[in-house]
C-alpha cells in the first residue's frame, strides 16, 4: 500500500500513526452532560411557575418558545393546537407538547448507517466556523471506534491552516488523511475515493471550505464536487450529504440551510455549539419548513462531544422534562 501511497506524486497521503495495527472494536464512550445545560431551562421555568391553564401562560409559552429560536410559524402552530384543547394543568400541557415535539421529528428521523463491508461518502458542508472541521474529527473518531477504516479528504484546499487543523484531527481519529494544498476540492475528493479504493476504507468523510451562501462561485463549487463524486465513487457506495448548523446562530441557519438545498441534495444536518445555547427550537423550524432530520448533535470542543439526535431525548430535554 505504501508505494502506491507513494506513487502520487501531487497529493499527500498520510496514512494513520497505527497503520496496520488490528482494528479496535471497542465501544463509543458514552457522552456525559446530554444537549448541554442551557437547553430546556427556560421552558422548565415557565411550567414550574405556572399553575392555571390560561391565556396569560399560553402567552408565555408562545414567548418561551420564540427565545428558544422556534421560529414564529412553528410556534404558533403548536401553541394554537394547545390553546383549543383543555387541560388539567400545566404539567400535562408540557408533557403533551413533548410528546408532540418528539412525534414530529420522528416522522423525519431517517437514521443513516456505515456499512463496514460497502464504501460510503460523506461530504460535509457549512458557512464558515459552523464547526465542519470538528465534527469530521469526532465522527472519524466514532466510525474507527466501531470498526472503520476511515480517509478524510481535505476538501478545504483555501487555507493552509484548514488542512493543519484536520490533520491534528485525522491523527486523533487514527484516519489517513488525504491532501492537495492549493488543488482543486473536486481533485481531493477524486484521490480521496481512490485512495479508499486500494486501501480498503469503508467510509471517507470529505471537509469543505466554508462559504456563505450568497457566493455562487462557491455554492456552484460544491455541485462540481458532486459530480465528481457522483462518476468516482463505486456503484452501490453510500453518499450522505450534511449541512453542518451553528445552532448559536439560530433562525439564520435556517436561511442558510434553505441555500445549501438548492446547491446539492442533503441528508440531513449536524447541529454544533448546543452546549453554548438556548436555541435549540431551531432543530423545530428545520424539520418543519425543511423537513430534514438533524442527524448529529455538537455539545462540546472534544473528540466524544457527539451525540446522535434522539427525537425523544430532544424534545423532553427542550421542554425542561427528564428523559422518562
Ligand atoms: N462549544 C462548542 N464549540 C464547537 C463545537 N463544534 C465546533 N466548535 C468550535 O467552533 C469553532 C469552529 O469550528 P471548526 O470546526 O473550525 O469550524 P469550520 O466549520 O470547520 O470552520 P471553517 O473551516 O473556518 O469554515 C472552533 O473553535 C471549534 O472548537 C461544539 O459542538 N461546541
Ligand atoms: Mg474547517
Amino acid at each position: 500500500m505504501f508505494s502506491w501511497f507513494q506513487s502520487k506524486k501531487t497529493s499527500t497521503v498520510t496514512p494513520p500513526p497505527n497503520e496496520g495495527a488490528p482494528v479496535k472494536t471497542a465501544p463509543v464512550k458514552t457522552v456525559n452532560g446530554g444537549w448541554g445545560q442551557k437547553m430546556g431551562g427556560a421552558l422548565a421555568n415557565l411550567f414550574g411557575t405556572h399553575t392555571t391553564v390560561d391565556t396569560y401562560f399560553f402567552d408565555e409559552l408562545e414567548d418561551t418558545l420564540l427565545l428558544a429560536d422556534v421560529g414564529v410559524s412553528t410556534a404558533t402552530r403548536w401553541v394554537d393546537g394547545l390553546k383549543n384543547q383543555s387541560w388539567k394543568s400545566t404539567s400535562a400541557v408540557q408533557e403533551a407538547l413533548a410528546q408532540s415535539i418528539e412525534a414530529q421529528l420522528l416522522a423525519l428521523q431517517k437514521p443513516i448507517t456505515f456499512d463496514p463491508a460497502k464504501l460510503s461518502l460523506v461530504m460535509v458542508t457549512g458557512v464558515n466556523g459552523a464547526g465542519k472541521t470538528t465534527f469530521i474529527g469526532k465522527l472519524a473518531h466514532r466510525l474507527k471506534n466501531e470498526g472503520h477504516r476511515v480517509v478524510i479528504g481535505a476538501g478545504d484546499t483555501f487555507r493552509a491552516a484548514a488542512v493543519e487543523q484536520l490533520a491534528v484531527w485525522a491523527t486523533r481519529a487514527e484516519a489517513t488523511l488525504v491532501s492537495k494544498p492549493n488543488g482543486d476540492p473536486a481533485a481531493v475528493a477524486y484521490e480521496a475515493i481512490d485512495v479508499a479504493k486500494h486501501s480498503n476504507a469503508s467510509v471517507i468523510i470529505l471537509d469543505t471550505a466554508g462559504r456563505l451562501q450568497n457566493q455562487i462561485n462557491l455554492m456552484n463549487e460544491l455541485k462540481k464536487i458532486d459530480g465528481v463524486i457522483a462518476k468516482q465513487l463505486p456503484v452501490g457506495s453510500q453518499r450522505v450529504n450534511w449541512l453542518v448548523l451553528d445552532a448559536t446562530t439560530g433562525q439564520n441557519g435556517l436561511q442558510q440551510a434553505s441555500v445549501f438545498t438548492q446547491s446539492l441534495p442533503l441528508h440531513g444536518i449536524v447541529l454544533t455549539k448546543l452546549d453554548g445555547t438556548a436555541k435549540g427550537g431551531v432543530v423545530l423550524s428545520i424539520a418543519d419548513e425543511l423537513k430534514l432530520p438533524v442527524q448529529w448533535v455538537g455539545v462540546g470542543e472534544s473528540i466524544e462531544d457527539l451525540i446522535p439526535f434522539e427525537p425523544k431525548a430532544f424534545a423532553r430535554s427542550l421542554c425542561g422534562l427528564r428523559d422518562s
